[in-house]
């Protein structure tokens, strides 16, 4: 890579803190960075990409299987064969004037079997500092390793400097970007982008979607899912995993501080879930990550207090605004903007412009290991045993505040039916409804189809006891423009109904479209009744429009669509077509 990439130096990371120190101050020194105010928030740095660089970009995703089948018809696909020369021409001279980073970095706890471990190699320092923060890395990994196998991923910024040549403050290549995987090679090539996904090469390049390829493979599986635990008020605890699409509130959930008294949740992951089966025929999910690379906009002292008193100290902003004093805001932080503010622009914001201060998808970078209601178990090398698994989706209309499925297939059903709202978290528009199977849609490294199937077969091996029980769950319900769910530490009332339906504890109805809650524990909570029912309504004309929808979409899958899901929507318009269904 040396040989092709020309850099200056080529630089091994120890993972130390006076590692991170040395490259901080160096960023610092070129402007890249500012120090934040030592008092209010020590040891931690602003910073502002370039603007066209400012999100993941999944039109320039590539899986790069040797069979165009294999990668599916939801992803982008070109011949690896083509591909690799097509890199080879771009990557040659591309770190000129730059230093070369080696990062060896571990997905997992260091003593897990299931931990897996990546070298990136990069040209960018505000990279090297993310995975400092976002993974185990360094010189203990590199121990670990020894000389067994590990995921290579080369990412450059795209942008060799000529001698001489005045470097910019955010370097990259919005005209030119490629993020690339070859699953059957577990290579990762990215340039082009220094933000995110896109960049940090161990989060959705590796822990899904190639992760995704090597659990198809060895029988288990890489998922885009926070993982909490919950703690009943008679010490009880459990496991909770939820799939999501991003920039929908699963840092939220995770970190989140129950509205019912005596229910306390702990934060094992935000974002991703390595579940593998444990020797007792359970499922176990281990986090593969470190840290959180979350939405800043909309975090508050009312929305997600854990979140703020994470990063007190020791974090990265990337895209959110500075105030006066040198501490970060963000809309939805409080309600009136200071004033003084810079922008992510980097230039003074002007409130009447109509324009956000902080960008929608800026982001926060922060060791896990920092939140008030940080899992021990998060560091187990076994995982946690999970009870529930939950799938969920920004919906305005039609799905219910929680469903409970009628059995494994019915819950992969579920699963592969989530359709949401696109965010900010991804280029392109915002606010449109599209199908993302599993919150996986842009993280899936081989065939959708393919996926469901393997996802119903891990049902087939588990002891149906023994299994996860599944949940749909829309938090994101609206009437009249309004939602009809308060959310965040409320959602604390539905995990309980499930928590107790996974003991057999709760009552439930049986709809058309799963079980729902016959009582729901609203103590203290003031709701309209109207909005109520309609939170847990199933509209029969809605669900079957949802019906035929899905017909159509499966259809995208050809003949990797399983049987047993087409099966699954049959059975469910036979009971929405049926009078007495119930
Ligand atoms: C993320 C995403 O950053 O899903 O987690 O975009
Ligand atoms: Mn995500």
């Amino acid at each position: 890579m040396r040989a092709l990439c020309s850099p200056v130096s080529v630089y091994t990371c120890d993972g130390s803190r006076e590692e991170f120190d040395r490259i901080a101050q160096e960023m610092v020194l070129k402007g890249t960075l500012v120090p934040l105010n030592e008092k209010k928030r020590p040891h931690s740095f602003w910073c502002r990409s370039h603007p066209d660089d400012v999100a993941r970009v999944e039109e320039n995703t590539f899986i790069c299987s040797r069979n165009k089948e294999h990668a599916g018809p939801t992803n982008n696909w070109k011949d690896p064969l083509e591909m690799r020369e097509f890199l080879q021409e771009l990557y040659r001279g591309c770190m000129q004037g730059r230093t070369m980073y080696v990062v060896p970095y571990c997905m997992g706890p260091i003593a897990s079997p299931y931990a897996r471990i990546g070298v990136e190699i990069t040209d960018s320092p505000y990279v090297v500092l993310s995975m400092y923060l976002m993974t185990r890395m360094g010189k203990e990994v590199l121990a670990r390793l020894g000389d067994g196998e590990f995921v290579p991923g080369v990412h450059s910024v795209g942008r060799p400097l000529k001698p001489q040549e005045k470097d910019e403050l955010w370097p990259c290549n919005p005209a030119n970007r490629w993020i690339v995987h070859f699953p059957e090679d577990r290579e990762i090539w990215s340039y082009g982008s220094g933000y995110g996904g896109n960049a940090l090469l161990g989060k959705k390049c590796f822990a899904l979607r190639i992760a995704s390829v090597l659990g198809r493979d060895e029988g288990w599986l890489a998922e885009h899912m926070l993982i909490l635990g919950i703690t009943n008020p008679e010490g009880e605890k459990k496991y909770i995993a939820a799939a999501f699409p991003s920039a929908c509130g699963k840092t939220n959930l995770a970190l989140m501080q129950s509205a019912l008294p005596g229910w306390k949740i702990e934060a094992g992951g935000d974002d991703i879930a390595w579940i593998h089966f444990g020797p007792d025929g359970r499922l176990y999910a281990i986090n593969p990550e470190a840290g959180y690379f979350g939405v800043a906009p909309g975090t508050s002292m009312k929305t997600n207090p854990n979140a703020m008193k994470t990063f007190e100290h020791d974090a990265l902003f990337t895209n959110v605004a500075l105030t006066e004093d040198k501490d970060v805001w963000w809309e939805g932080m409080d309600k009136t903007p200071p004033s003084n503010l810079i922008s992510w622009r980097g230039v003074p914001y002007d409130p009447t412009a109509g324009l956000p201060a902080a960008h929608p998808n800026s982001r926060f970078t922060v060791r896990s290991s920092q939140c008030p209601a940080y899992d021990k178990e998060a560091e187990n090398p076994y995982g946690v045993p999970l009870s529930a698994i939950l799938f969920g989706g920004r919906r305005s209309g039609t799905v219910p505040l929680v469903t409970e499925a009628f059995s494994w297939a019915h819950g992969v059903f579920m699963g592969a039916s989530i359709s949401s709202e696109t965010t900010a978290a991804a280029k392109g528009e915002v606010g449109r409804v599209r199908h993302d199977p599993f919150a996986m849609l842009p993280f899936c490294g081989y065939n959708m189809g393919d996926y469901f199937a393997h996802w119903l077969s891990m049902g087939k091996r588990g002891d149906k006891l023994k299994l996860p029980r599944m949940y749909m769950v829309n938090w994101f319900r609206k009437s009249d423009g309004q939602y009809l769910w308060p959310g965040f530490g409320d959602n604390g009332r539905v995990l309980k109904w499930i928590f107790e339906r996974t003991s057999d504890k709760a009552s439930a109805k049986k709809t058309e479209i799963g079980y729902v809650p016959e009582t729901l524990d609203l103590s203290g909570l003031h709701l309209q009744q109207s909005h109520l029912d309609e939170l847990f309504s199933v509209n029969r004309e809605e669900w079957l429009k949802e019906a035929k929808e899905l017909e159509s979409y499966f259809q995208l899958f050809g003949e990797h669509m399983p049987d047993a899901l087409l099966q699954e929507l049959r059975d469910l318009e036979k009971r929405l077509l049926a009078t007495d269904s119930l």
